[in-house]
């Protein structure tokens, strides 16, 4: 493999911090991806499942305190915290390397390190980036396999010696004491030490695509988002395509690959987690998926909630702490099917139904894009995918609507700023808990966020046609805390009328929140479903969104001068409208 003399000496300094007994250079063939699983299933790090209904598909057990990103322990390490900002953990750099590199000191002496060359993005395409990172975990090569292109291809697109972004992981002794993900996005650095867990050892996805990403996207003009991308196809057999943001295990997998309820709409899958979108020479917004795979929850997939995600795991898949039954097959809650007898926990204990859950709630798969059953025929166009909607989605029992529509790019982007949402197993904490999480970014922004609204905000004025901003929410309930919308494939029949919104069809009044369509103007033909739950799924409350506005007020104080005054002027201007009703 040729490699740049800037790699090479990145890698040297690697091995001298680390010591390990051998260096090895992953290329990202399949006999090296089926060497390795070899490996692991030898030394017990993947466990075989049922080869003849899944093939080529493992179990990994990771250690029980390492299964999700540890927010608390992420950190963005530039010269001064202001540009980290009040919603990121802030280290300075000279002490985050002392403090890591005491973990990393030797901490390979008796294991390998791979070096990783990975391409986060289709080859060809001018809005690719290279990634070269080292790893002692072969469960991180063969999963970057999966999620990344590896190898030449990665060095062949470097435009420069140093065009890459470095990244160190380590398995250090994965206790959380000794843990640190650390960004330099100042030196195109990344450093995590003591977690094999996906967002953070799988340094392509969330520490470069997104953290790292979103720092080199305001420098250069272009966006890093925490969204899927999708497009959906109407009768006339037009594509058009959605960018989607939603916060970690909120059903955007399973919107990023819905298969639609309603006649004649078709979605196709283009990404389930990450854009990178920039402006082409016509003013058009596009967006790459800078991933090759997708690491997705694997609780509550099942045949109605995502059939196209339970189809595409059913081969060449790798299952990280899922249960296993007798037939040594798969299991997690909401898999649609009773747990047999004898089905272990993901732990490897024997389980049985009424304790805790057999799968750990932040289970994941990963597996290759391809095999998406609704994979779009381009999801690989080097030129990308030309967007015309923004959905911002979060997850909220009450306040707000089912669907609305923001007034314009500006208003939109203030949409996206107060976003909140109800929080997940995908980070460790509390779950259920109300939390700020502005355009599902905020664990993930490398940069001070007030910064990152007003690159938003300048994004708008240089695009031909702005998308349309949605605000979506399927998770609203009633009092007896049931559902008020079936979700899923029924998702497609919203779809629908922000499509027409976008060719200027599609009805909707206008409210002090932005424009709600009218429940006849939902497409709900053929949909069992009592009229006036979808009228409460859409309704708001003026007294309940005066509340929220206060606590966004609050939440954007620590911000100080960062904060766009188009941010504020938004919020001022939609408290008015709410008091006044205009
Ligand atoms: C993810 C996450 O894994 O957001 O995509 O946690
Ligand atoms: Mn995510």
């Amino acid at each position: 493999m040729s490699k740049t003399h800037v790699v090479e000496k990145w890698v040297d300094e690697a091995a001298a911090l680390t010591k390990p007994s051998k260096v090895i250079w992953a290329d990202g063939s399949k006999q090296e991806y089926d060497r390795l699983v070899e490996e692991m299933l030898r030394d017990g790090t993947l466990l075989e499942m049922n080869q003849k209904t899944y093939p080529g598909c493992y179990l990994h057990r990771s250690h029980p305190q390492d299964v999700a990103r540890t927010e608390q322990l992420t950190f963005i390490c530039t010269r001064d915290p202001e540009d980290a900002g009040p919603s990121n953990n802030w280290m300075a750099p000279a002490e985050a390397k002392a403090k890591a590199g005491a973990y990393f000191k030797h901490s390979m002496k008796d294991r390998r390190m791979w070096v990783i060359p990975y391409l986060m993005g289709p080859a060809g395409s001018a809005a690719s980036r290279t990634g070269v990172m080292v790893t002692d975990s072969a469960y991180v090569v063969a999963s970057m396999h999966i999620m990344t292109r590896v190898g030449q291809v990665a060095i062949d697109h470097m435009r420069a010696a140093d065009d890459f972004i470095a990244g160190l992981h380590g398995m250090g002794d994965l206790s959380p004491e000794r843990r640190l993900i650390l960004h330099f996005p100042e030196e195109k650095l990344i450093w995590s030490v003591g977690s094999g867990y996906g967002g953070n050892a799988l340094l392509g996805k969330k520490c470069h695509a997104l953290r790292i990403g979103s720092y080199q996207a305001r420098q250069e003009g272009w966006m890093a988002e925490h969204m899927f991308i999708l497009g959906v196809e109407d009768p006339e057999g037009r594509i058009t395509y959605f960018g989607g943001a939603m916060p970690s295990a909120s059903g955007k997998t399973n919107l990023a690959m819905v298969v639609s309820k309603l006649p004649g709409y078709r979605a196709w899958t283009l990404g389930d987690d990450i854009a990178w979108i920039y402006v082409d020479a016509e003013g058009q917004l596009r967006a790459i998926n800078p991933e090759r795979g997708f690491f997705g929850v694997a609780p509550n997939t099942s045949a109605a909630t995502n059939p196209n995600g339970i189809q595409m795991v059913r081969s060449n898949t790798i299952f990280t702490n899922v249960a296993t039954t007798p037939a040594k097959e798969p299991w997690w809650e909401g898999i649609g099917t009773e747990a047999p007898a004898g089905t272990l926990d993901w732990q490897g204990r024997p389980w049985a139904p009424g304790g805790a859950p057999a799968a750990h709630p932040n289970s994941r798969f990963t597996t290759p894009g391809s095999q998406c059953p609704s994979i779009a025929p381009n999801w690989e166009d080097p030129q990308g995918v030309p967007i015309s909607g923004f959905i911002f989605g979060s997850r909220r029992t009450n306040v707000i609507p089912m669907v609305f529509e923001s007034f314009g790019w500006q208003h939109g982007v203030f949409l996206g700023a107060a976003m909140s949402t109800e929080t997940t197993a995908a980070i460790t904490g509390q779950v259920g808990v109300v939390r700020r999480d502005p355009m599902a970014m905020i664990p993930f922004c490398g940069y001070n966020m007030g910064s990152y609204f007003a690159h938003w905000l300048a994004m708008g004025p240089r695009l031909a046609n702005p998308p349309k901003i949605f605000r979506v929410n399927w998770f609203r309930r009633d009092a007896e805390g049931r559902f008020l919308w079936p979700g899923y494939g029924e998702n497609a029949r919203i779809l629908k009328w922000m499509v027409d919104r976008i060719h200027g069809r599609g009805k909707a009044v206008e409210t002090p929140l932005g424009f709600i369509p009218t429940a006849d103007a939902l497409d709900l033909s053929g949909l069992d479903i009592d009229r006036r739950r979808v009228e409460r799924a859409l309704a708001w409350d003026r007294d309940e969104w005066l509340d929220a506005l206060g606590d966004l007020s609050a939440f954007f104080g620590p911000f100080g001068r960062r904060l766009p005054g188009q941010i504020r002027q938004e919020l001022e201007l939609m408290v008015y409208r709410l008091k006044t009703g205009r």
